[in-house]
């Protein structure tokens, strides 16, 4: 069994000052870089969309942030402009140990096509290939942390779930955006596909 750590959009736009801000989102960090040295492989994922993109609720003319639309792959929740490609947002958080880290995934980068999961985009089907390489690598226990709990941290980490790996999140270093009671269903729903909340 080898074990690799999941580091989910530690990035400046998820943290306190940042267009999409989760509060407490700087707050995991010294925990995270801590937690690195306990695993066999560290991946970052980095969400990475370019100017314009169908999630940003300033594409959708008369939408507001937090609003939702229909898109031809089902209902997606429409967010402020945020981790553009190359803007300060999208970096990483300065203290992040990123030096760490075997592989970073970026994702959301089809602009027709939000991608929450570090696994597939929001169609459910289109792969951003993070499942061959830890096959490749022999990593089957995944432990999952970091921003947001209820959308990217939940979508990745049930997605792992049903494609067969052990998944654990670690709630004390992760934090929600929780709109609507979008946490308490993610946590449901993380239950429900055999994902270890601790
Ligand atoms: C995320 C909303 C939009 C996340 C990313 O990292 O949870 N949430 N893009
Ligand atoms: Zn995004």
């Amino acid at each position: 069994m080898s074990r690799a750590l999941i580091v989910i959009d530690v990035q400046n736009d998820f943290c306190p000052g940042g267009a999409l801000a989760v509060a407490g989102g700087d707050e995991i960090v010294p925990g995270i870089n801590a937690l690195m040295a306990e695993f066999d492989a560290v991946i970052l994922t980095q969400d990475w969309h370019p100017a314009g993109h169908s999630s940003f609720a300033s594409s959708h003319p008369g939408k507001e942030p937090f609003g939702t639309v229909e898109m031809p792959y089902g209902t997606q929740v429409l967010w402020p402009d945020h981790c553009v490609q190359g803007t300060a947002g999208s970096a990483f958080h300065a203290l992040l140990d990123t030096d760490r880290a075997d592989l970073i995934v970026r994702k959301g980068y089809n602009p027709a096509i939000d991608s929450y999961s570090a696994f597939f985009e929001n169609d459910h089907s289109t792969p951003t290939g993070l499942e061959g390489y830890l096959r490749t690598r022999g990593l089957t226990d995944l432990t999952m942390v970091g921003l947001a709990t209820d959308f990217c941290v939940n979508f990745s980490a049930v997605d792992a779930a049903k494609l067969g790996f052990t998944v654990t999140v670690q709630n004390q270093l992760c934090w929600a955006i929780d709109l609507d009671g979008s946490l308490a269903a993610a946590q449901e729903g993380m239950l429900t596909a055999g994902v270890t909340l601790v």
